[in-house]
């Protein structure tokens, strides 16, 4: 069964805004766009967006905060009708692209991501900028990588770092004109139960290896690790269908055995300019259906931001305290 075959709306559980709550997010980050001159990787910047994701409408607030608690059968929170630009540029196509300077749709997704914890970014990854760009880039059609158009595997984001994000963003500001291109999500709470009791064991042993990718220059490869970790009947997972090894044969048995669990429980989403999806990077894994880029400018355009529930244990990663990691 292909990821496509399978896809499965998320209606029931999206949030969509209101017209009332819609005018209040744009209101507030409209006064965000000029803050601390809109600095976006900016301490100043940041302190103003945590004031201002506390004023963010309460029935967002009681969404964000129950998503907290419980990351749902899902592991997926998807809010529909934040506010982005209306003179939105055309769609970046060169590597590497990041907002450095605040955007309506930065600013809101920014709030959002700042109510689950604090917001971090990766010094080797798109330069340490808290707002990533999702575009595709011409020649790197087919890489395992947000720039490239392939089907993206579905993977734990930086499933290889012991500081990975708990919870990772990705706000639509451009759909894809093709329509091709869908986010892919599957939590483990449904896959489990597809699983053989022999297939749960496995991945509950230390019988994988996960490597930096190369835009992680240098970086260690984590140690050997469980793809299943934590509560048996209710576990986090971690792997990278792209970069994760099996070291023996039944560990493989069971990646693939996973795999196809995750493949019959994929939610496909077609993401709308306005939509935010919240992954909870712990229980859930994430891919992207392939696609035909135009590189014209009107390509598929998402912005990334990555937050993580406890700052403090990644204190010694980042540099003077802030929010970049090593
Ligand atoms: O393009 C997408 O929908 C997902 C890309 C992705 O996995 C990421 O940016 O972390
Ligand atoms: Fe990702």
């Amino acid at each position: 069964m292909t990821q496509t075959g399978s896809i499965r709306p998320l209606d029931g559980t999206a949030v969509v805004l209101d017209a009332g709550p819609r005018a209040e997010v744009a209101a507030l980050a409209g006064r965000l766009l000029t803050a601390a001159a809109g600095r976006v990787d900016s301490a100043e910047w940041l302190r103003e967006v945590r004031g201002a994701s506390a004023r963010l409408p309460h029935e967002l607030l009681d969404e964000i905060r129950e998503f907290r608690h419980d990351p749902g059968p899902e592991g997926v929170l998807l809010i529909r009708g934040l506010p982005v630009a209306a003179d939105l540029p055309p769609t970046p196509t060169v590597p590497g692209s990041v907002q450095r300077t605040a955007t309506l749709g930065a600013a809101a997704m920014t709030a959002v991501m700042l109510q689950l914890g604090e917001v971090i970014a990766y010094r080797d990854e798109k330069s340490g900028a808290l707002v990533q760009d999702v575009v595709p880039v011409p020649g790197q059609e087919r890489l395992q990588s947000n720039a490239g158009s392939v089907r993206l595997q579905m993977h734990s984001e930086n499933a290889f770092h012991r500081n990975r994000p708990d919870y990772v963003g990705l706000l639509c500001v451009r759909e894809d004109p093709t329509g091709d291109a869908r986010l892919c999500v599957a939590s483990v709470r449904r896959a489990l139960p597809l699983l053989s009791p022999e297939a749960r064991r496995v991945l509950g042993e230390e019988r994988f290896l996960t490597e930096a990718p190369p835009s992680f220059g240098g970086a260690d490869g984590a140690p050997v690790h469980a793809v299943l970790r934590g509560a048996p009947e209710d576990p986090d997972v971690l792997v990278d269908f792209a970069s994760t090894r099996p070291l023996d044969e039944g560990a493989g048995r069971a990646m693939e055995e996973l795999r196809g669990a995750f493949e019959r429980t994929t939610h496909a989403l077609a993401l709308a300019a306005g939509d935010l999806a919240v992954v909870d990077n712990r229980i859930a894994v994430h891919g992207r259906t392939s696609f035909t880029p135009r590189y014209d400018g009107t390509d598929r355009w998402l912005h990334r931001v990555y937050a993580v529930a406890d700052h403090r244990r990644s204190r010694v990663d980042r540099v003077a305290g802030g929010s970049v990691l090593n």
